[in-house]
């Protein structure tokens, strides 16, 4: 057995970081919830705006959203909460041509935490 003071600062350590983890993880974090055009879905015309749900209130003017597709970099301007809090809009310039798009997101949520991540859609068959 060792029971050193090291090892047992060692355990104590473990133990406080788990915990500490745990009510982390407990928290809310902004996560997509869904989106228009819908994640991995295909449209059959180029779309005005390109829509994305998060599982809590978002702050705009801290997030970003961007969009690439077969032409490269999409032009967007935004994002704005559209509709309420949880929700971000993305208008798209111009016409997107038949293909596969990426939507690339970083948000601040409420509560300060940031979260990211993507999503492919097509436009066209
Ligand atoms: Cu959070």
């Amino acid at each position: 057995m060792n029971n050193s003071p090291v090892s047992r600062a060692l355990v104590l350590g473990f133990a406080l970081c788990s915990t500490l983890f745990l009510a982390e993880s407990a928290q809310a974090h902004a996560l997509l919830q869904s989106a228009s055009p819908s994640v991995g879905g295909s449209v059959s015309s180029s779309p005005s705006s390109i829509r994305l749900e998060f599982s809590e209130g978002v702050e705009a003017r801290y997030s970003h959203v961007s969009v690439s597709g077969p032409g490269g970099a999409v032009p967007v301007s935004g994002p704005s909460n559209g509709g309420s809090k949880s929700t971000l809009t993305v208008k798209v310039s111009g016409k997107l041509k038949p293909g596969n798009y990426h939507v690339s997101w970083s948000v601040v949520s409420e509560d300060t935490h940031k979260t990211q991540g993507s999503f492919n859609f097509q436009v066209g068959q």
